[in-house]
């Protein structure tokens, strides 16, 4: 089943918004496949927001990034890539719709609460950079057969 990376960032933790996020996931059905706590660092920033790093706000991004360490989660469902940045909204907090995570939670551009892939190509390389494969888990969780119908398969 896919699979997608999340960041929970600074300013969820900062906030005090980490049990809100993820019951929105969990609420939405999807499955915890991975999850823990850690410090990034430049060099994993750089490799993270390689599309970005030329940009004037990066030293501003790579220092709110490492504010305080981050929760990384791998999330599991059937087009999960899509449905989660659905949920997550627009990049800027201001523009993001009302009912999404940015939308509800937030008032920055750049302290916009969570990071989530944007492709399935690009969550498989993002989840290979940040997890080992021992640390993600398939199991059934047993509300599974209440989330799909054996026709969304
Ligand atoms: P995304 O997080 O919605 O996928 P990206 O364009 O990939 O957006 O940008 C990555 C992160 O860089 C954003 O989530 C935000 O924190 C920050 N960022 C993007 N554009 C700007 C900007 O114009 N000013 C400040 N920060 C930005
Ligand atoms: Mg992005």
């Amino acid at each position: 089943m896919e699979q997608t990376f999340i960041i929970l960032k600074p300013s969820t933790i900062n906030r005090g918004l980490v049990g809100d996020v993820i019951t929105r996931f969990q609420r939405k059905g999807l499955i915890i496949a991975g999850i823990k706590m850690m410090q990034l660092d430049e060099k994993i920033l750089r490799e993270h927001y390689a599309h970005l790093v030329d940009r004037p706000f990066f030293p501003l991004l790579e220092k709110s990034m490492m504010a305080t360490p981050v929760i990384v989660m791998v999330l599991r469902g059937i087009d999960v890539v899509s449905v989660v940045r659905g949920m997550v909204g627009a990049t800027n907090c201001r523009k993001a719709t009302p009912g999404t995570i940015r939308g509800d939670f937030g008032m920055s551009g750049q302290e916009n609460i969570v990071h989530a892939s944007d492709s399935i190509e690009n969550a498989a390389v993002e989840i290979a950079r940040f997890f080992r494969p021992e640390e993600i888990f398939d199991y059934e969780q047993l509300t599974f057969p209440a989330i799909y119908s054996p026709d969304d398969f």
